[in-house]
């Protein structure tokens, strides 16, 4: 059966017990600003915001997050609550208030320098400063204040996001044994030699083995967290079922690939597909050209750099390719306050210049980068007027721009370039896989989706479509929440030997939750 929006709403209401259900995200799914005298409410488009809101909805949850926006405080009450959506209220949404500096050290240092290139084994080294893992504590421990003041006096399954939250989980069980918690971490993680060099790797793991469930994209990121716990905790790693047994209590860790939300994309197909591609091409300036596409936040990780020298390599071993296609890339300015971000912002403007001076004339430029944010709405239409989308990340979790350009591509037209070093690479295998590292094989990819016909674009995108339909963010979160079900419900074999409110809860056992 297919995983629909409603599906997934059943599941929350059904399978959780009466166990109210908390999210923890640093961002939050309703964001209030300043509009002169107005305060408007703004949805950020995001994955998770998608399958997660829903969700919330239909069970009358709380999502527990960092209020940033410049309204937030005057839209909430004195506790940092307010019920959303604001048309429909059905959930809350609690706001966490942080000051400047807890920013600057949990979010921009210690999870964005620190953690964030420890798990990416990418270029950047990280930086490991005490003072950044003191906010960070600080502030997962004001989380876990937040979220244990929503579930008093009651059964709840808390849902934490990633890599801002290493220590809330083991902060949550030292407080309330009872309560079920699942985490999701949406970065790769890195083998067990590389994680060894973070000061603090030991009190990272125990607060993650505060989970009944841990969840990674794919199970080589599974792999890599039991080898790093074998190697650096007292512990017992089960290899046959995937787990780490610590002072008795068990952590199950198993992967569930996230995805897009298919409602997204159906919604935003157009009425007139070739008007909204001349409307396009107008709006970038470009003309009748095939479309080379590249979307991505200004990340170190995503292999920009590498992308433009591709282009570059491409139009100069075969210069009959000039004028033949236009590289359109979207880059969305992120984490600007962190040096290494600044860096590589420049580095691509020097690029983007250098390669459209070398191979362009008044009438062609190769590249065409916008470095700004865009939403759906010049992101679909991309997608669907591209001979290709290139996806080309050093290390990548996911990547969910690979999967939204196929579920564009209604048409069954478009090739996707998709490195092999991105957790979408494990599913999406008729994409043209690359190494971004590899200059030349990666200007020859580009020439094959240039070059590829009509036919073999087709019988690819047929099957990277199924294969993205059968897996899409309701099922997601449906499999992450029955996992959580099954916890609070005690309906499978084993027993973790926890009391949970006088019954002994029961966890899940050998195949994924
Ligand atoms: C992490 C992991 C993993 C909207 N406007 C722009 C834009 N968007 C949307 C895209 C897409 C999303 O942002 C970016 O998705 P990624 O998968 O590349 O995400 P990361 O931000 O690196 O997130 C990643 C993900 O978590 C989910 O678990 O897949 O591996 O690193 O939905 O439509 N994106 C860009 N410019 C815009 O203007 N670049």
């Amino acid at each position: 059966m297919a995983w629909t929006r409603d599906r997934l709403e059943e599941v929350a209401r059904t399978r959780l017990g009466g166990a109210k259900l908390v999210v923890v995200a640093n961002r939050e799914p309703y964001i209030h600003t300043c509009d002169g005298d107005d305060i408007r409410c703004l949805r950020p488009a995001s994955g998770l915001t998608t399958a997660l809101d829903p969700v919330l909805r239909a069970c009358r949850g709380v999502w527990v997050a960092h209020g940033s926006g410049d309204a937030d405080r005057a839209a909430a009450d004195e506790h940092g609550r307010v019920a959303v959506p604001p048309e429909d209220p059905s959930y809350t949404l609690r706001r966490v208030w942080l000051t400047k500096e807890e920013v600057e050290g949990y979010y921009y240092g210690f999870a964005n320098e620190a953690l964030w290139p420890l798990c990416h084994i990418a270029c950047a080294r990280p930086r490991f400063d005490a003072a950044d893992w003191e906010r960070y504590r600080a502030v997962n421990r004001k989380f876990a204040d937040a979220v244990l003041g929503e579930v008093r006096g009651g059964p709840a399954a808390v849902f934490v996001q990633d890599y801002h939250y290493a220590l809330l989980p083991r902060m949550l069980k030292d407080a309330r044994p009872d309560l079920v918690v699942l985490h999701f971490w949406h970065i790769p993680w890195p083998n067990r030699e590389v994680f060894r060099i973070c000061p603090w790797q030991e009190e990272l793991l125990d607060g993650l083995l505060g989970n009944d469930l841990l969840s990674f994209h794919i199970q080589y990121h599974c792999n890599n967290f039991l080898e790093t716990v074998d190697r650096a905790l007292e512990s017992r790693v089960d290899w046959d079922r995937f787990a780490v047994t610590r002072g008795g209590k068990t952590t199950w860790v198993r992967p569930q690939p996230i995805s897009i939300d298919p409602d997204l994309v159906a919604g935003s197909l157009p009425e007139d597909p070739r008007k909204e591609e001349r409307r396009l091409r107008k709006r970038l300036g470009v003309r009748d050209q095939p479309l080379l596409v590249g979307v991505d936040r200004v990340d170190y990780t995503k292999g920009i750099p590498e992308r433009l020298r591709a282009v570059d390599r491409l139009l100069t071993l075969h210069p009959d390719f000039r004028r033949k296609f236009t590289f359109v890339q979207v880059g969305a300015p992120s984490r600007v306050h962190i040096p290494a971000y600044r860096r590589l912002g420049e580095e691509i403007d020097a690029l983007v210049e250098e390669i459209n001076w070398r191979h362009g004339n008044h009438t062609w430029r190769p590249i065409v980068y916008l470095n700004e944010h865009h939403g759906p709405e010049l992101l679909f239409p991309l997608y669907r007027a591209a001979a290709a989308c290139v996806v080309s990340s050093l290390h990548d979790g996911m990547n969910l721009v690979a999967k939204e350009f196929v579920a564009a591509r209604g048409d069954h037209r478009g090739v996707l370039v998709l490195s092999r070093f991105t957790g979408a690479a494990q599913e999406l295998s008729d994409a043209l896989l690359i190494n971004p590292y590899a200059v030349d094989e990666f200007a020859g990819a580009l020439r094959q989706a240039l070059v590829m016909p009509a036919a073999e674009q087709e019988r690819r995108m047929r099957r990277l479509r199924q294969q993205v339909e059968d897996n899409n963010i309701y099922r997601w979160a449906g499999m992450l929440l029955s996992a959580a079900g099954k916890l609070v419900g005690g309906r499978d074999e084993e027993s973790t030997g926890h009391e949970r409110n006088g019954v002994r809860p029961q966890v899940l056992v050998g195949s994924a939750p």
